[in-house]
């Protein structure tokens, strides 16, 4: 059946006054019925479409998670963080992306569901020349210092014992997705090294033979020389097992890398199966 709430429910899953869901509902912003005697009563849809408009117009206003009443619009919430990304300045991506999080959406949502696509189509858009590089650039340092802003912010405090070394290999310049899953796994309570973009492989197993990390995690973007990137990756794959670290690739080059139980242990499309392949691995 049909959920229906009262005014004081609705008040209380956005987080503000009766008061407020009344005016809203005078107003016409918020659908609403009466019942017989008077009362206001508001359907689920209706809630749940208001609050995913209320969520973008006034950042940091909240609809509270112990009932996630809507399920998320991502092509919204990407065309919207796209936009920003063109136009916003800093502070309006960060903002919009943490009043996400303040809406009920999760890290991870927001990296793999909104984040990733939104600059997947700036790429595009860069490719069909409807933006030049400069615009594509600025746009990726926004996302860039927001993503850096939020891994901070959202890297949980408590700790669950586990190291990861996060990097891409030499002449990899895409940092964003390195970014991302360092924030997701800090996110999830891990322990990160960070050791960026562009490094060469000598120095990722060096550091993979000095720290014996739980898990490696390398980004892939653009491969110029898929042989040599296979045997980059089967001798890190060697010293990550002699160290017993996993090894985990992601990244858009290495979704078509045929024969990869060859090179890695863990090849991941998302940072949802990241998360989900570290819980069963690592039982964290
Ligand atoms: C921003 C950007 C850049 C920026 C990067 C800035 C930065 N600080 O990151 C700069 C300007 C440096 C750049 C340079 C280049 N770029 Co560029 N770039 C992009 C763009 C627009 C976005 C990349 C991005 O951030 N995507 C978002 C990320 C988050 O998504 P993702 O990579 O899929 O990652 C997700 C998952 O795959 C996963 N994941 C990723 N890594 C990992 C790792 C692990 C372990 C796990 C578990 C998961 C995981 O998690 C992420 C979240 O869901 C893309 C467009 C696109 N389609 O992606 C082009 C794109 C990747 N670039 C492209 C090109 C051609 C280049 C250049 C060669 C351009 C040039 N002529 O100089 C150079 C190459 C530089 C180099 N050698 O690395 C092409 C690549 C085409 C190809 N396949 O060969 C693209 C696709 C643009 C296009 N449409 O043509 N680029």
């Amino acid at each position: 059946m049909e959920n229906i709430y009262s005014s004081k429910q609705v008040a209380e899953i956005i987080g503000v006054n009766e008061s407020t869901v009344k005016r809203w509902a005078d107003s016409g912003a918020l659908k609403c019925f009466r019942t017989p005697g008077g009362h206001r009563k508001f359907r689920k849809t209706d809630v749940s479409e208001f609050a995913s408009k209320f969520a973008f117009t006034v950042p940091g206003k909240i609809l509270k998670t112990f009932d996630r009443v809507f399920e998320p619009d991502f092509v919204n919430l990407k065309n919207t963080l796209h936009k920003k990304l063109l136009t916003g300045s800093d502070n309006d991506v960060y903002d919009y992306m943490n009043s996400q999080i303040d809406s009920g959406l999760t890290l991870l949502e927001l990296y793999d569901n909104v984040a990733a696509p939104a600059m997947f189509d700036i790429g595009n858009q860069w490719a069909n020349n409807q933006i030049g590089i400069e615009t594509e650039h600025i746009a990726s340092a926004k996302l860039t210092k927001a993503v850096i802003r939020l891994n901070s912010r959202y890297s949980k405090d408590e700790k669950n014992g586990m190291h990861a070394l996060c990097a891409a290999p030499k002449d990899e310049h895409h940092e964003l997705p390195l970014l991302l899953v360092s924030g997701i796994l800090q996110n999830h309570g891990w322990n990160v090294i960070y050791s960026g973009v562009d490094m060469p492989h000598a120095a990722i197993i060096k550091s993979i033979n000095s720290m014996k990390p739980d898990l490696v995690c390398l980004s892939t973007t653009v491969v110029k020389d898929m042989n040599e990137m296979k045997k980059m990756l089967s001798d890190i794959h060697l010293s990550a097992s002699a160290a017993g670290s996993v090894l985990a690739i992601g990244g858009a080059a290495a979704k078509d890398m045929d024969n990869i139980s060859l090179y890695t242990d863990f090849r991941a499309e998302s940072l949802t199966e990241l998360i989900k392949f570290t819980k069963e691995k690592f039982q964290v």
